[in-house]
């Protein structure tokens, strides 16, 4: 039979793009039922081409669903998830609520579908949108030439802090365009951009070294979640990150600079070819005809890109690279419905 999907926070910058991805991807789903915050219950929204009424969050949209997807905030997520898994769903969550947690899988299907079934709680998470926009391409690099040290920094886009994000981007765009003199002067742009939203200084004409909360030692967040879900996901405790996240004036597509080294020497051609072969991993890499990823070539669309690729000058173990992903796309939206899929395929087959 075909199971039964909740989709919850089905109204947010995640949720719209879920929507997409489920009326576009091949149909494993029987019913689909769309949940967000009382606030949002009643809207009619679009999924394969059918108007569906929101429902309210409540434990009992959860009777009879078999999967639920949650792309809400953490702590939404670290109440209604366990409610979802009591009543019988497997919950697929985007949140970073249970993605450290040993007894739930954290799961990128290109790299470890295979964790999908071990998932005690009844609850799979899905990576954070930075870590998710290198992983599926370091993991086919890992897998060949076995990673030790991954020095990573991240170029984030505004709608990694939600709609939010998007609109305090595009409102702050709007105020400085106009004013050829702005820039030249310190804080000249900071006086124009008004508010600054999700983000600590201004993203308009700047960029940011900041994304998430503070932790120990000076690290944000984001830069540890980039660590510690590697670590996770390539099942390698002892790997090595250095993360520095910054957030740039870019709508959607986070893109990361990765210098990768690996315990054996590597080869340029030959991580170029591998990479090339990888599910999930288009390689664009031709500097001479100015052919590299860029986001805006990206966005919208499903795999991870991969461009500049160099074997370091001062370390044959070593590569540098440039990936792109779309961070609404592969970095959440999609992540979380190819691990639902897999979920699916156990009904499926019966
Ligand atoms: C950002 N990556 O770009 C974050 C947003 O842990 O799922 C996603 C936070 C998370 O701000």
């Amino acid at each position: 039979r075909l199971p039964t999907l909740a989709v919850v926070g089905a109204t947010g910058a995640v949720g719209t793009v879920m929507l997409d991805i489920l009326s576009t991807r091949e149909n494993v789903w029987g019913e689909i039922r769309l949940v967000a915050s009382p606030r949002s219950a009643g809207k009619r929204l679009t999924v394969r081409g059918e108007e569906v009424e929101v429902q309210a969050l409540a434990p009992e949209v959860f009777d009879g669903v078999d999967v639920a997807m949650f792309d809400v905030p953490d702590e939404v997520s670290k109440e209604w998830a366990p409610i979802a898994a009591e009543r019988g769903a497997v919950a697929v969550d985007n949140s970073g609520a249970f993605r450290m947690d040993p007894d739930v899988p954290l799961v990128v299907p290109e790299v470890n579908a295979e964790k999908v079934a071990d998932r005690p709680r009844g609850i799979i998470s899905n990576p954070n949108c930075t870590t998710l926009s290198m992983i599926v391409a370091i993991g086919a690099l890992h897998r060949a030439y076995r990673a030790t040290d991954l020095v990573v920094a991240s170029y984030q886009a505004a709608s990694g802090a939600g709609q939010e994000g998007i609109d305090t981007l595009r409102d702050q765009v709007a105020a400085v365009a106009a004013d050829r003199t702005l820039g030249e002067r310190a804080g000249d742009v900071r006086s124009a951009v008004g508010e600054l939203g999700p983000f600590p200084a201004p993203l308009a004409m700047n960029v940011v070294p900041w994304a998430g909360s503070l932790k120990e030692d000076g690290y944000s967040s984001e830069e540890l979640k980039v660590r510690n879900e590697s670590r996770k996901i390539l099942d390698h405790p002892g790997l090595r990150v250095a993360a520095t996240c910054v957030r740039v004036p870019v709508v959607t597509t986070h893109a990361l600079s990765v210098h990768a080294t690996f315990d054996q020497e590597v080869d340029a051609a030959k991580a170029r070819e591998l990479l090339a072969s990888a599910p999930g991993v288009v390689v664009q890499d031709d500097p001479a005809a100015g052919e590299f990823p860029t986001p805006a070539d990206v966005v919208g669309t499903d795999p991870t890109w991969v461009g500049r690729i160099r074997r370091s000058i001062d370390d044959p173990r070593s590569l540098d690279l440039f990936l792109c992903g779309d961070n609404l796309r592969k970095g959440a939206a999609l992540n979380t419905a190819q691990i639902a899929e897999v979920v699916a395929e156990e009904f499926t087959r019966g």
